[in-house]
């Protein structure tokens, strides 16, 4: 029943995920803060949390991203788990804590609130964002093809009505030149990089904008399987992982791909559960274990980031 689901097993409206941000960052005021990084085309504010332990300056740092594609909502319930956990279990789990006193972590809750409200309130299966374009009476730009990697060549389109339109140019949308303009003002500190998308369980690394090999492709390969058998070994849940050209198939413009470019060479985007039998609409009750595994992933492969 509804009512023996906590707050972090429920999805939450995007007028939610603001209270939830506010309250965080008023509930812990040694460890998070909060950063404006930019606004929707609707002019929504885009906020990310820093958690930073220990007042130590000049750490190294890693970002997670959710929400850049509207309908896929266990993306922003996984950016609520993470910071919750990190949060609660701080000194009480040794892998957390390894995490977070070696890297302050930024979260991005939802990179894309204009489409994220317009599946609350009008369009379950909307994607993109909510722009309009000139020419056009069609809505939207895919975020994930707006970004400066090999922009809008196959795999991307470039007619306005298309659930893939790459946009007028790179970063035409405030909300990819946010994350792209804070990514390039913090790649000193930023080493690792995670999208997290649904579904159908994969762990993805560059390139998928081209067939090509990234330079530490080796190394990449080798982390996501790490995080791929754990997953299986501690969930019994299947995850493919590869380069995301090979694994599912080219996509230009995705912010992935160009975080990697811009420097920051260990950077994944993660397609959380399910395999298609609910697809998008993953029912609340797989919020906990879809979570989760993402949560093993995500701490297996910073773990090894910190080793480096
Ligand atoms: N999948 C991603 C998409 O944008 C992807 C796949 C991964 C593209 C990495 C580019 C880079 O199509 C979903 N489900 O959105
Ligand atoms: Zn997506």
């Amino acid at each position: 029943p509804r009512s023996s689901q906590t707050f972090y097993e429920r999805y939450h409206s995007l007028e939610d995920i603001y209270f939830w941000i506010n309250r965080t960052i008023q509930d812990n005021p040694a460890t998070v803060s909060v950063v404006l990084i930019g606004s929707s085309f609707e002019k929504r504010p885009l906020y990310a949390l820093k958690l930073s332990m220990n007042n130590q300056p000049n750490k190294k740092a890693m970002w997670i991203d959710c929400g850049i594609h509207a309908r896929e909502w266990i993306s922003p319930a996984f950016c609520l788990w993470f910071v919750q956990y990190s949060l609660s279990f701080y000194k009480r789990n040794h892998d957390i804590t390894t995490i977070l006193d070696n890297m302050d972590v930024y979260v991005l809750p939802v990179m894309n609130p204009d489409g994220y409200h317009y599946t609350w309130t009008n369009n379950r299966m909307w994607r993109k964002n909510r722009s309009a374009s000139s020419g056009s009476s069609c809505i939207g730009v895919d975020l994930n093809r707006n970004f400066d990697a090999n922009w809008c060549t196959e795999g991307a389109s470039n007619d306005p009505c298309s659930e893939i339109y790459c946009g007028a140019f790179p970063e035409s949308e405030p909300e990819s030149a946010a994350v792209a303009n804070f990514l390039r003002n913090h790649r000193d500190s930023i080493q690792l990089y995670f999208s997290i998308h649904s579904y159908s369980q994969m762990l993805l690394f560059p390139f998928s904008c081209t067939m090509d090999e990234a330079q530490n492709h080796a190394d990449l390969l080798e982390m996501a399987k790490e995080a791929s058998q754990k997953i299986q070994r501690y969930y019994r849940n299947h995850y493919k992982y590869g380069s995301g050209s090979k694994t599912i198939y080219l996509a230009p413009g995705g912010s992935d791909d160009w975080a990697y470019n811009t420097g920051i060479k260990y950077s994944f985007t993660f397609e959380l559960q399910d395999r298609g039998r609910y697809g998008f609409l993953l029912p609340p009750n797989y919020i906990s274990k879809a979570c989760n595994e993402a949560l093993i992933a995500v701490k297996t492969i910073a773990l090894r980031v910190i080793e480096k």
